[in-house]
C-alpha cells in the first residue's frame, strides 16, 4: 500500500496574517537551495521506519537539490522523480539570531503552501502536520528553536490523492496482472492539470511579542451616494505567555491611515468601527479612473500599563473600501460590475506550481495588456502575494477551493465533507481582508446531479457565508440546468459550457443559437445572475488554417467572435442574464498525459512562455473596449449624477476637448440607456 496517512493537524486555522515585518515583527524567508529525495522504497515508508528526520537527510542516502519553493517534478532530467507519488523528503538548515532569545520573543514557522499532506520537524522535533495544498500553516516554534546555532528543517510532503483528498484522486495497483511489472502502480485524478507537488510557496520565520494580534477582521458598508464609508474591524490579541492564567487587559488602538499615510481616523477597543467621510472606494479597473485604491489599518496591541498603555505588536494591514451585492446583477459599491476576465492556473515551465515573482508579474501584466478586471483562482487557492497584487491593481477575484474532480457518488461523504469545511475555513480565514475577492468558489465542476450534491453544497455555501457574510459564494457548475441539484444554494450562477469545443465540435455556425439559449435557461431558472466561467477552444500556437480548423489560432478567433455576439446579446437590458464571461485559459499548462492533451493542455490565449497566440489580440481588443467604455460610464454616473448636476463641472476643465467630447456623446447614451 501506499501510505495511509493518519494524522492530527497541529497547526490552527484560527488567525493566520500573513507575515509583515514591522516595528515588532522581524521574517526571516528560508528560500532557496534545500535538499532533497525521494523515499522509492515499494511502500514509501523506509522514511518513516529510519526516522530520517532525526539526522542530516545526507546521512541517510543520496540527496539532491531542490529548490523552494518550486514543484520538485520538472527540476531534475529523472522520470521517476517527475512522476513520483509518495513521501518526498526536504531538508534546510539556518541559523537562529540570538537577539531572538529572549522572554519577549515568540518565533513562528510558516509554510506558505505544500502539496499536499506535509509533516515539519525542526531539529528532529515533530512541529506541524497539514492537509491540503495551496493553503498556508505555521506554528509557534520557539521552544524547538537552538538560539545562536544552527537548527534543521525537515519536511516530508506526500501527494498521494485519495478520493477523500480536495482534489480527490486514486492509486490503482495493478497487483495480480501478470503482463504489468511487479509492485506497478499509477495514480489518478479527474481533473485537467498536472498534480504537481513539494513546496510550492515560500517557507518563513517570522517573530512576534508573546502579546502579538492573532487576527483581524475587516469589512465596510458604504452609502448610496458614496460620500461616507464605515469600516468594522476586530482584532483577536493572544498572549502566549499568559496560557492559564487570568488574562490582562489588553490595549488595542486601531489607526486608518490613506495611501498617502495621513491618519484618517481612529479608535481603540478589540472591535468596532471607523467612519470615513469621502472615502477613496476600492474600484476595479474599468470602473472607475481610481484603481485598486488601499488603506492601511495599523493594528497596535499592548497592556494597559499603570501610567500609559504599553504597545508591544504592531500590524499593518492593507485594506479597500467597497462593498460586493447581488440582487439582479453583480455589483460592486453599488454600480453593477461586469466580469471580462480568464481562468487561470499558478503554472510555469521548469518551476510548476512553484511562487515566482517574476513570473507573477509578468503575468499581471499581461492581464493589464489584456484589459481584463477579473480572473478565477482556478482550481485552488493562489499566493497571498498573487492576492495582494490582485488588490493593488483592481483586479477582482472569485477564489476558490481545490474542490476539482469531484466527479464520483464515493466524494460526497462525510468524510470530504469534513474537510472541505476546513478548507473553507482555511481560505476564508486567508483571503477575508481582500478587496480583491468579491466571491468564494467552493468547487468547480463537481457531479451535482447526483442525489448527495444537494445537501453536501447546501451545507458547504452555507459555510461559507456563514464565516463571510459580506460576499456571495457559489461554485461552479457544468451539470445540465435540468439535471443540476445544487445551484439552487449558489447566488450566482456560474457555468463551463464549451460551444464549439466539446459540444458541436468544428461547428463555430451554431454556437451564437446554442449558447444563447443555454444561458438563458439558466438564468430563467434560477432568476440569479449567471457568469460564462469556462469557454473556449484548444489553439496550438503556430498551426493555422482558412477556413479555420481545430487546434488553429484562426478556430480560436472563430470561436470567439461568435461567443462576443452572443455575449453583447445577453449582457445589456434592464434585466441582464449575463454578468460576466471568463475565457478559459489565460495560458497554456500542464496536464497529465492523455491522448486528448497535446503536450498539455492548449487553450491558452498565451503559449505556457506568456507570449500572445493571435486569439490574444482578439480578445484584447474586446476586454479594452469593454473596459474603456465602463470607464466613461461609471466615472461620468459617479462625477455628474452622483452629484445630482449641481454644477460641479471642475473636472471637465482637464479634459482635452477630445475627451469631454467623448464623455459627453457616452452620457447621453449612458443616461437615455439607464434613466429614460
Ligand atoms: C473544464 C474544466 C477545466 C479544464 C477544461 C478543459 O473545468 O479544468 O481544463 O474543462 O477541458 O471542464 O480544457
Amino acid at each position: 500500500r501506499i501510505i495511509a496517512i493518519v494524522c492530527v493537524i497541529i497547526h490552527s486555522a484560527n488567525g493566520i496574517l500573513y507575515p509583515m515585518e514591522s516595528e515588532s515583527r522581524q521574517v526571516k524567508d528560508l528560500s532557496g537551495r534545500w535538499r532533497f529525495r525521494t523515499d522509492n522504497s515499494s511502500g514509501r515508508d523506509t522514511g518513516f521506519q529510519e526516522r530520517w528526520w532525526e539526522r542530516r537527510l545526507a546521512e541517510t542516502g543520496h540527496v539532491i537539490d531542490m529548490p523552494v519553493p518550486a514543484s520538485y517534478n520538472d527540476i531534475t532530467q529523472d522520470k521517476s522523480i517527475r512522476d513520483f507519488v509518495g513521501w518526498a523528503w526536504y531538508e534546510t538548515t539556518f541559523f537562529a539570531p540570538n537577539a531572538w532569545n529572549n522572554e519577549v520573543t515568540n518565533v513562528w514557522l510558516r509554510v506558505g503552501s505544500a502539496h499536499y499532506y506535509a509533516m515539519v520537524w525542526l531539529n528532529g522535533e515533530q512541529v506541524m502536520e497539514h492537509e491540503g495544498g495551496h493553503l498556508p500553516f505555521e506554528c509557534d516554534v520557539t521552544m524547538s528553536l537552538n538560539f545562536g546555532a544552527t537548527n534543521r528543517l525537515t519536511i516530508a510532503v506526500n501527494n498521494t490523492l485519495t478520493p477523500n483528498t480536495l482534489p480527490p484522486g486514486e492509486i490503482n495497483h495493478y497487483n495480480g496482472k501478470d503482463d504489468y511489472p511487479a509492485g506497478y502502480f499509477t495514480q489518478e485524478y479527474e481533473f485537467d492539470f498536472f498534480n504537481y507537488a513539494g513546496i510550492h510557496r515560500p517557507v518563513k520565520l517570522y517573530t512576534t511579542p508573546r502579546l502579538r494580534i492573532g487576527e483581524i477582521v475587516t469589512s465596510s458598508d458604504v452609502t448610496a451616494d458614496h460620500a461616507s464609508a464605515t469600516v468594522h474591524y476586530q482584532v483577536t490579541v493572544t498572549d502566549s505567555s499568559r496560557v492559564g492564567q487570568e488574562m490582562a487587559s489588553y490595549n488595542i488602538t486601531v489607526v486608518l491611515e490613506d495611501s498617502t499615510g495621513a491618519i484618517v481616523n481612529k479608535t481603540s477597543g478589540g472591535s468596532g468601527s471607523i467612519t470615513v467621510t469621502q472615502p477613496m472606494l476600492w474600484w476595479p479597473v474599468g470602473m472607475h479612473d481610481q484603481v485598486g485604491y488601499l488603506y492601511t489599518m495599523v493594528v497596535y496591541a499592548g497592556r494597559l500599563g499603570l501610567s500609559a498603555p504599553i504597545t508591544t505588536d504592531v500590524y499593518r494591514l492593507k485594506i479597500g473600501i467597497r462593498t460586493v451585492t447581488v440582487d439582479q446583477t453583480l455589483k460592486i459599491n453599488g454600480r453593477p460590475f461586469y466580469v471580462i476576465g480568464v481562468g487561470k492556473h499558478e503554472d510555469w515551465d521548469v518551476r510548476g506550481k512553484g511562487f515566482d515573482w517574476s513570473m507573477v508579474v509578468k503575468d499581471f501584466n499581461l492581464l493589464d495588456w489584456l484589459g481584463a478586471n477579473a480572473f478565477r483562482t482556478s482550481h485552488y487557492p493562489y499566493a497571498e502575494e498573487i492576492m495582494q497584487m490582485c488588490d493593488e491593481r483592481g483586479i477582482v477575484v472569485i477564489d476558490e477551493c481545490p474542490a476539482v474532480g469531484m466527479r464520483s457518488a464515493n466524494n460526497f461523504v462525510n468524510k470530504t465533507l469534513s474537510h472541505h469545511l476546513n478548507v473553507i475555513g482555511e481560505l476564508v480565514t486567508r483571503d477575508r481582508n481582500h478587496p480583491s475577492v468579491i466571491m468564494w468558489s467552493v468547487a468547480n465542476e463537481p457531479s451535482s446531479q447526483l442525489p448527495p450534491a444537494a445537501q453536501y453544497f447546501k451545507t458547504v455555501l452555507d459555510r461559507a457565508r456563514e464565516l463571510d457574510p459580506t460576499r456571495p459564494a457559489t461554485f461552479v457548475c457544468n451539470a445540465g440546468y435540468d439535471s443540476d441539484l445544487a445551484t439552487p444554494y449558489v447566488d450566482v450562477v456560474c457555468v463551463n459550457k464549451y460551444e464549439g469545443w466539446y459540444d458541436d465540435p468544428g461547428h463555430v455556425e451554431v454556437i451564437q443559437k446554442r449558447l444563447s439559449y443555454f444561458l438563458t435557461q439558466w438564468h430563467e431558472k434560477r432568476s440569479k445572475p449567471v457568469i460564462h466561467m469556462e469557454w473556449g477552444a484548444g489553439a496550438i500556437a503556430g498551426f493555422h488554417s482558412d477556413p479555420s480548423l481545430m487546434y488553429t489560432e484562426e478556430y480560436l478567433c472563430d470561436v470567439m467572435r461568435e461567443h462576443f455576439a452572443t455575449f453583447d446579446s445577453l449582457r445589456t437590458g434592464s434585466n441582464p442574464v449575463l454578468a460576466g464571461e471568463m475565457i478559459w485559459n489565460f495560458a497554456d499548462f500542464a496536464t497529465a498525459q492523455a491522448t486528448t492533451r497535446a503536450y498539455g493542455n492548449r487553450k491558452g490565449i498565451f503559449t505556457r512562455q506568456r507570449q500572445p497566440k493571435s486569439p490574444a489580440f482578439v480578445i484584447r481588443d474586446r476586454y479594452r473596449a469593454l473596459r474603456n467604455q465602463s470607464v466613461a460610464e461609471r466615472q461620468t454616473e459617479l462625477d455628474l449624477i452622483g452629484k445630482h448636476w449641481v454644477g460641479d463641472y471642475a473636472f471637465l476643465e482637464n479634459m482635452t476637448q477630445a475627451r469631454l467630447n467623448d464623455v459627453t456623446t457616452r452620457l447621453h447614451s449612458f443616461i437615455i440607456s439607464r434613466y429614460i
